[in-house]
């Protein structure tokens, strides 16, 4: 268990670190011929998606989805990411822990993007990539590497939900991630890392908590015996929020969540090909 709590602790700083799994691809764009050329500034073709003469600019054309179906395919039937990395797949029977894909406009700025989810796989190893493409060179670019446990909301932010909770956050909540949809760098970027205290956890678990260390009860007001741990950049210690303080930020800086559904189709051949007749 003290191992489990070691592999919590790595995760975490993982998580803030920005480093979601072994697939450490980030920013990068990638030919659909496998080349894969270092981006690291914006992916971004214009931010203004009007042209000279002021008509909206169409990118949803032909040689994305064909690019898009080019990705899917490659997948498919060769078990190849786009950045020419292998799929590794448990095989199972299951339909939703089946891959799946979806092509949608997920971070809203008029282009669709490719979502790639990656669930036939141990847990540490599932998935969740969004990609763009660049219709002017003609280019699939990484947008998003995340994980299934990823919830999409229509405000441009990510919950993005630790694969296991084994820390002192315990029965009161689940510790996650915040990430928000960067406009100008056509990615999603860190907001947030939100963990918790479970009061219980110190009775359960007496060996896991540190020398003087005990659960904030001053900052518990509402006694239900849980607080937030709210860490809003990486390797800063991170404030406990009581449950109507946290409720509060999440207000002031996060804002109304409301759910995207993404439309998820399995990798059936009819699938596939209505991507590329798209
Ligand atoms: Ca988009
Ligand atoms: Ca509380």
């Amino acid at each position: 268990m003290k191992k489990n709590l070691w592999l919590v602790f790595v995760l975490i700083v993982f998580v803030l670190i920005g480093v979601g799994c072994n697939k450490n691809v980030k920013e990068q764009t990638i030919k659909p011929s496998g080349d894969i050329i270092e981006n690291k500034k914006s992916n971004n073709e214009e931010l203004d998606v009007t042209n000279i003469s002021g008509e909206e600019i169409n990118y949803n054309t032909k040689e994305r989805y064909n690019a898009f179906y080019k990705v899917i395919n490659d997948y498919n039937e060769n078990s190849k990411w786009p950045d020419g990395q292998t799929v590794y797949r448990l095989g199972t029977s299951y339909d939703e822990d089946q891959d799946a894909f979806a092509i949608i406009d997920i971070d809203g700025d008029n282009k669709d993007e490719l979502i790639i989810r990656h669930s036939d796989a141990t847990m540490a190893e599932m998935l969740l990539m969004i990609y763009d493409y660049n219709n002017s060179k003609d280019e699939i670019i990484e947008e998003y590497m995340g994980s299934p446990f990823s919830t999409f909301y229509k405000n441009g932010f990510i919950r993005r939900d630790v694969s296991h909770n084994q820390g002192k956050a315990f029965e009161f909540m689940w510790p996650h991630a915040l990430e928000k949809y960067d406009e100008q760098k056509d990615t999603y970027v860190e907001f947030a890392y939100v963990d918790g205290w479970d009061k219980s956890f110190d009775e359960m678990f007496p060996d896991y908590i540190r020398e003087g260390e005990k659960f904030p009860v001053e900052v518990d007001k509402d006694g239900n015996g849980g607080v937030y741990q709210l860490f809003e950049a990486s390797g800063e210690e991170g404030k406990y929020l009581d449950d109507s303080e946290f409720e509060d930020w999440m207000n002031k800086n996060v804002g109304t969540l409301e759910e995207m559904t993404i439309p998820y189709l399995l990798f059936t051949n009819e699938n596939i090909v209505s991507i590329k007749n798209k």
